[in-house]
């Protein structure tokens, strides 16, 4: 015969945490391990570039592999701009009219150094490099 001690009736049990407790830590603790079953939540970056006549400011940003990557693209030029950003898995690209601001949304990739340029002619100088670390 196996002795199973009753948590409602173990004296020692009781004199600790009373059962309605018990079971708010059970339900804490098995969110905790679905939580951790499902990977880690997933990581957000923000970044802001100010484009102007013929330069993206910053011109070099980072961000970390696969986090969710949320660029605004504020053209504060006189003329429209774009950034188009060469991912391996294709190029991204956001457009946006003079005083106005875009959002492009994508998944870091691997480890690397990948370009961003205003994809409109005669803009060609006006180009940038994301970093993405591990
Ligand atoms: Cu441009």
């Amino acid at each position: 015969m196996i002795y199973v001690p009753s948590i409602a009736t173990n004296p020692t049990i009781n004199a600790i945490v009373s059962p309605s407790t018990l079971v708010k830590l059970l339900f804490i603790s098995l969110a905790a391990l679905t939580l951790v079953a499902c990977g880690e939540p997933l990581r957000e970056r923000s970044i802001e570039i100010t484009a102007t006549e013929m330069r993206f400011d910053p011109d070099r940003v980072e961000a970390r592999t696969g986090e969710q990557v949320f660029l605004r693209l504020r053209n504060r030029g006189q003329v429209a701009h774009s950034l188009t950003i060469e991912l391996p898995t294709g190029d991204r690209t956001v457009s946006a009219d003079a005083g106005v601001d875009a959002i492009l949304s994508f998944r870091a990739p691997a480890p690397g150094e990948y370009r961003f340029y205003c994809r409109i002619p005669g803009h060609e100088a006006q180009q940038g490099i994301l970093v993405v670390l591990p």
